[in-house]
């Protein structure tokens, strides 16, 4: 069974363990109160509950081995706390209490009640016996509910507060249990009990820290490159001054200008639905920005989105800024609100530089509040020509968009379209297709009708792309393919998701591709990694989960990194030149394409398994998966790291990757809302 599956049983198993033991501790205290021949049903039904709860919580225990094969990441919490706290009780439950529910020993037999009956107790429940019996299955309970808790609250990693916090109010539930079992000592005993439930809960969740103010940046601050404005800002670490352009380098050099406007737009697509948008210079997608390699790029922003006038953001409205989706620019052209810049208001104008020197294709797209403003249009597509023209005599860029519900298809910087393009080629001409996944979502991608090879991922050419026919591709969130193939005398198909997206030379279509998905991260040629990535400088883990933790102020089920929500994710610092083993970990259910910025990283393996060594810079992290990724420190500044469902880095999965030395002006205030 895969990790993913068994992550999924496992999150209903706990679920249902919790149920089972809650049951039968109900129907056992139930049957206790009636008396002697009417109960006996109750404690039959308690019995069977019993039964299949040892059954239930047996299946944990296998999953839970299964999943440890896997990595201690997925099971740490279940090991150390879960699975101790509800199969100790449940032992003694099966042992004690079972035997007692079957015999229906606990009609009240005196041998089982010697301590007496407690005057306020109702008639039928010996004390003794209420405690013998009750009292196992009711602390069983409890640690099944505490699992729960486990897997939402503490996840990975474990900590001292988190398991005190769980263990007190374990305790403090058992103990005020064992107490209103026994015999009454005061008719006040019961609200003393509770209230010393109450208590210990205060206590355990402020023992546990889980609930502590919302400060911004508090851990970034102990990152060490926000400290006082020591060390050089980021805002220093700019792309070359026009200057530069005409200099040493040579007066050949071409500076390509743009500009990019943030206005409102209307997006119509073809079906008749439409969609108000935010656009760069009314078109959605935004103009196709290509240049050549070596060219000065230096796009102006306008935002001419419209002011709001809310009492709250009167004079402000949608702020903008400009992010270069995988190409590495310098760290102050990176265009993340808060971090390398603040955000560009209604009325302000930025002006970002960077020379470019990588080819292949990118896209750019808006940082502030980039779950809104993304979906809504505000991103464009990226081409850098190599120097020495690219084999291909056809080259198109493919933009797969979801408008509202509607996932759309734009070629080469048109209006998207959510019926079928057609894109009439010479038969025999050498094409490239640069798909770019704008989505937050991940799309698995088919070409039928010619066997064609994956040249590019993320803008890197792939060395020893071999030949596919049928195969299908998954293509991350913010994530590209460079499809290459020769036009055969027959049409082609490019499917995205199970839509029909492009037609290369109707009006016949072929099937759909129908193959196998192609694991990307073996594909092409193992390349020679650097001799620098035989050791690492430093290691950092990132386990990603749906946990409860704070989030902007307040505590909520978050996606969090190791446990913890933006901004309280602590900041991996770098050194310049270090290189770094990152392991990404993913112990939940959703997929998270993870994208560093400032930086494309090798994946090294994936579960285990050995990679090509590809660089990319937004790789799905599936459900259970683990990939071991290498990054070398060579671009230095604060960067944003995150979760390219732009929904999730909302709901807490972003932070920053810092280097030494490194400071950033920029913070929260001012209205900056990277996600
Ligand atoms: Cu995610």
């Amino acid at each position: 069974m895969t990790t993913a599956r068994l992550i999924a049983l496992d999150q209903i198993l706990f679920v249902l363990v919790a149920a089972a033991w809650a049951a039968t501790a109900g129907f056992a205290l139930t049957g206790l109160r009636q008396p002697a021949a009417a109960g006996r049903r109750t404690r039959l039904i308690a019995a069977a509950s019993c039964a299949a709860a040892i059954v239930v919580t047996a299946l944990r225990v296998a999953v839970t081995a299964g999943l440890a094969g896997a990595g201690w990441w997925f099971v740490a919490e279940k090991v150390t706390l879960a699975l101790p706290l509800v199969v100790v009780p449940a032992l003694v439950s099966a042992a004690v209490s079972l035997p007692r529910l079957l015999r229906g020993t606990a009609t009240g037999s005196p041998s089982d009640f010697p301590a007496g009956i407690p005057a306020d107790i109702p008639a039928g429940i010996p004390a003794g016996s209420a405690r013998i019996v009750a009292f196992p299955l009711l602390v069983t309970a409890y640690g099944a509910v505490a699992g729960i808790a486990c897997a939402v609250v503490i996840s990975y990693p474990v900590t001292a507060g988190g398991a005190a916090a769980v263990l007190a109010l374990f305790a403090v539930a058992s103990a005020a249990t064992w107490r209103l079992l026994g015999p009454a000592r005061s008719p006040r005993h019961a609200w003393q009990a509770a209230g010393t439930c109450v208590l210990a809960l205060a206590l355990a969740l402020t023992i546990g820290g889980g609930w502590p103010s919302g400060h911004l940046h508090s851990e970034h601050d102990a990152g060490g490159h926000d400290a006082g404005g020591r060390g050089v800002s980021v805002d220093l670490l700019r792309g070359p001054a026009p200057a530069a352009a005409g200099g040493p380098a040579g007066a050949r050099e071409r500076i390509r200008r743009f500009t990019l406007t943030a206005q409102p737009a209307t997006v119509r697509l073809p079906s008749g639905g439409a969609a108000e948008a935010w656009s760069f210079n009314g078109q959605v997608p935004g103009p196709v920005l290509r240049v050549r390699q070596g060219d000065l790029v230096e796009v102006v922003l306008r935002n001419r989105l419209p002011v709001r006038e809310s009492a709250e953001q009167a004079g402000t409205g949608q702020g903008v800024t400009i992010h270069w989706h995988g190409y590495d620019v310098p760290a102050a052209e990176d265009g993340v609100p808060g971090v390398t810049q603040d955000a560009v208001w209604p009325g302000q104008t930025h002006v970002y530089r960077f020379r470019a020197e990588d080819a292949g294709t990118y896209w750019y797209h808006s940082h502030q509040n980039s779950s809104v403003a993304v979906p809504r249009g505000l991103f464009g597509l990226l081409v850098v020509d190599p120097a020495t023209p690219v084999p291909e005599s056809e080259d198109h860029v493919l933009a797969l968009h979801t408008f509202g519900s509607r996932p759309t298809l734009s070629v080469d910087g048109a209006a998207p379209s959510d019926l079928l393009t057609h894109l009439p080629l010479p038969p025999g001409a050498r094409t490239r297709l640069r798909v770019v996944n704008t989505d937050t979502q991940p799309v698995v991608l088919g070409l039928s009708g010619a066997p064609y090879r994956i040249a590019a991922v993320d803008g890197g050419d792939v060395p020893g792309a071999t030949d596919l026919d049928g195969a299908r591709l998954h293509l991350a969130a913010g994530g590209r393919y460079d499809l290459t193939f020769t036009v055969p005398s027959g049409p082609v198909l490019l499917t995205a998701g199970n839509r029909p997206a492009l037609l290369v030379n109707g009006p016949a279509t072929p099937p759909p591709a129908a193959g196998p998905v192609v694991d990307i991260t073996r594909y092409g040629t193992p390349a020679a990694l650097p001799a620098r990535f035989d050791r690492f400088d430093r290691e950092t883990t990132w386990v990603l989960d749906k946990t409860l933790a704070v989030s902007g102020g307040l505590p909520r089920l978050a996606q969090t990194v190791n446990g913890k929500a933006w901004p309280n994710i602590p900041t991996p610092v770098v050194r310049q030149g270090e290189t770094v083993r990152i392991r990404v970990v993913n112990r939940g259910t959703d997929t998270h394409p993870m994208h560093p910025h400032g930086h494309h990283v090798r994946i090294l393996s994936r579960n285990g398994v050995p990679a090509t060594g590809l660089p990319m810079d937004t790789f799905d992290v599936a459900p259970g998966e683990v990939w071991e990724v290498a990054l070398v420190a060579d671009n230095p500044g604060v960067w944003m790291s995150h979760c390219h469902d732009l929904a999730h880095a909302a709901q807490g999965m972003e932070f920053h990757l810092a280097y030494e030395g490194v400071t950033t002006p920029y913070d929260m205030t001012n209205g900056n809302h990277p996600a």
